[in-house]
This record gives C-alpha cells, sequence and structure tokens, in this order.
C-alpha cells in the first residue's frame, strides 16, 4: 500500500495516488470536506489567510461509488495561489527554508510559493488518510485521533482521559478548554512581534489488534517514525513514554501485564515493533516556521551575503494545523501494515492483549 503525492503550492493543482487500497471500500468525493477543512488555513487569525476550497475530485480507482483495487488518484485544484515573494524567494535561500538544499541539489527550483517543499503538500496526504482512517475504522473499530498538546514552552494540562470534543471545540486542537484564552494571546503576542513558534502533537490511535509490525525490518514505530518525520517540519518523533524512559527506572518503565491487560502504557502501544493491542501512542515535536518577518542574514545563490525578511501568507505556528496531518500519517501506516500483517499471517479480529496463562 504506497501514497505517492503530486503537485506544488502555486502550481495548477496538487494530488495523490494511492496503491494498493482494497476494492470494495465505499468512498464519495464529499468524504473528504471534514478532515481537510479541520487543515485547511484562513479558519483563525492564527493561520495563513490563503482560501482554498480543497474541493477533492476523484480520477480513477473508484467505480459505482466503490474501490476497484486499482490506483485511486486525487486531485485538488489550487485556487488561491498567489503570493508576493516569488522574486525574493527565487534569488535567495531564507533562513530555516529548504530553499539552500534544494538549489544544490538539483540545481533548479521552483520558488513559487515554496514550491513542493510548501505545506500546501500536506493537504492531499489527509486526503488519502482519509480513505484509511474509513477502512480501519470498518474493517477493525480503529480511531485515530490527534491534539496539540504544546505551543512553545506552554504545555497543556493533560486530562486523564481526553475528551476529543473538547479538542474538536477550539481551532487550536487544544486539550483543556481553560487554557485556550492564554494560548490565544500568546499566538497573539507572537504573531505581532513577527516569530514564529513550534508545537508538539499527540497522535492516539485506539483499537488497533495485537499484532501488526514486522519484528526486525519495518517495525511499526519504525514505519511511524519515518511516516511523520516525512511531514514537513517535523524534527522529532517519539513513542510512549520517549525520551522521558531515559529517565524512568526499568521498574518503573515496563509494563506489567494482568489478566485484565496491561497496567500502563510506556511502550506507546508497541512491543518489540508489533502493535501490543494498546493505544497506540506518538508525539511529534514540529519547529516554529521559518518564515519571518523579522530579518535574517542568509545568502543568495550568486553567494553574496543578503537580509532576508519574509513577505506574504504564513503560520505563526505551523504545528496548529498538524493534528490531521499527524492522524493521515499514523493511519496510512497502520493500514499499510495490517495488509502486510494480513499477508503472512492471515487476519485478525481485534481482540484485547492476549495474556498466556500463568505466564507475565
Ligand atoms: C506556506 C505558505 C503559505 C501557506 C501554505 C504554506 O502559502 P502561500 O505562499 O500561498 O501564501 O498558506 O499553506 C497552504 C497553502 C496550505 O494549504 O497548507 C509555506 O511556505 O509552507
Amino acid at each position: 500500500f504506497t501514497v505517492t503525492t503530486f503537485g506544488e503550492s502555486h502550481g495548477p493543482a496538487i494530488g495523490c495516488v494511492i496503491d494498493g487500497c482494497p476494492p470494495g471500500l465505499a468512498i464519495d468525493a464529499s468524504e473528504f470536506a471534514a478532515d481537510l477543512a479541520r487543515r485547511a488555513t484562513g479558519k483563525s487569525r492564527h493561520t495563513s489567510q490563503r482560501r482554498e476550497e480543497d474541493a477533492v475530485e476523484i480520477l480513477s480507482g473508484v467505480y459505482q461509488g466503490l474501490t476497484t483495487g486499482t490506483p485511486i488518484a486525487l486531485l485538488i485544484r489550487n485556487t488561491d495561489a498567489r503570493s508576493k515573494d516569488y522574486d525574493a524567494i527565487a534569488a535567495q535561500f531564507r533562513p530555516g527554508h529548504a530553499d539552500y538544499t534544494y538549489h544544490h541539489k538539483y540545481g533548479i527550483r521552483d520558488p513559487r510559493g515554496g514550491g513542493r517543499s510548501s505545506a500546501r503538500e500536506t493537504t492531499m496526504r489527509v486526503a488519502a488518510g482519509v480513505i484509511a482512517k474509513k477502512w480501519l475504522a470498518g474493517k477493525y473499530g480503529i480511531a485515530v485521533h490527534a491534539c496539540v498538546n504544546q505551543v512553545g514552552t506552554l504545555r497543556a494540562e493533560m486530562p486523564a482521559v481526553i475528551d476529543w470534543s473538547v479538542v474538536e471545540a477550539n481551532p487550536f486542537f487544544w486539550p483543556d478548554a481553560a487554557q485556550v484564552p492564554e494560548l490565544e494571546a500568546l499566538l497573539d503576542a507572537t504573531r505581532k512581534s513577527g516569530d514564529s513558534l513550534g508545537a508538539r502533537v499527540l497522535t492516539v490511535a485506539t483499537g488497533v489488534p495485537v499484532g501488526w509490525g514486522q519484528p526486525i525490518y519495518g517495525k511499526l514505530d519504525a514505519e511511524l517514525g519515518a511516516a511523520m518525520l516525512s511531514i514537513n517540519a517535523v524534527k522529532g518523533v517519539e513513542f510512549g513514554a520517549g525520551f522521558a524512559a531515559v529517565e524512568q527506572p526499568g521498574s518503573r518503565h515496563r509494563d506489567l501485564i494482568g489478566a485484565d491487560g496491561f497496567h500502563s502504557n510506556h511502550a506507546g502501544g508497541i512491543l518489540g515493533g508489533i502493535s501490543s493491542g494498546q493505544d497506540i501512542t506518538c508525539q511529534v515535536a514540529f519547529k516554529p516556521t521559518s518564515s519571518l518577518r523579522l530579518p535574517g542574514e542568509s545568502l543568495d545563490a550568486d553567494g553574496k551575503a543578503v537580509e532576508v525578511v519574509t513577505t506574504g501568507r504564513h503560520d505563526p505556528c505551523v504545528g496548529l494545523r498538524a493534528p490531521p496531518i499527524c492522524e493521515a500519517m499514523m493511519a496510512l501506516t497502520l493500514m499499510d501494515l495490517a495488509l502486510r500483517h494480513r499477508a503472512q499471517c492471515g487476519d485478525v479480529p481485534a481482540q484485547t492483549p492476549r495474556v498466556p496463562a500463568g505466564r507475565n
């Protein structure tokens, strides 16, 4: 099961090809709208003001409302692709952007609106993720949710059980409604100063059966980590306790197993690269947006020193729109591993963790 995307931020369209989806899944073009709207720009003053309809056209792979097993091609036409900074971007390497590396790798670069390296590309990941989410939910009862649990130094007060309706009720995917005014004030001050902030996104998959993932090559955490790290602006990924495991003694870190299942989930639902039947929990670090109104030292393509100021439409915190993207990458990875698991071991119905009698 593979997904590839194509298109540039200011080109005529963006799209994706999803190859290997099983036949017979009901899909209608209207089903993409909800998740695409959750990711879209222009939803609040705290995001880029670019206005895109993000209307999906299904070009292939679906007949009479059902997937046919052949490659599914989805297309979204760009309608608000204009920018003030084509010339500046073409001539200079914006600090923190991919301009420098694309230029040196390819010797040619489409600078329009960031071209391929723009966050616009993530739109198609979300569209593809809609198909994976639907397949996983229908076949296994799996749900995938994500929230923002840190912006800059502001950490969310995490409830013992996340109420996803609270997360969806504010434009920041924030799990504690009481902190939203504080977050808004932080974002307003950041935007006014011309600077930007990073964010941490927590993604949770519930209902994943035991057994998905390959034990050595293609571990679930390796595949999921690669998927998350392929999202623009992602600089780090953790599973379960993540880097905090360094400070936990083994007696605290290990998840004890009783007849009623696991007593904790420091492993993030992954043991030996294979799903354990617990929630899969993954946290991703998004760097602060590189496009800043604050001048920064850089070079132009001739190697001359320049001072770069980014104009145009940008997000002061790109991580704020990332939860649907992280959900999509989690769902796409799980679907791929589910299909691989089925090919080798057959279908395993959703189940609670199996604990061998008399052993733990
Ligand atoms: C982006 C720059 C802005 C954002 C864009 C990501 O686009 P523009 O150059 O057209 O003003 O709006 O994000 C999207 C269009 C999107 O759909 O996420 C960038 O430099 O990455």
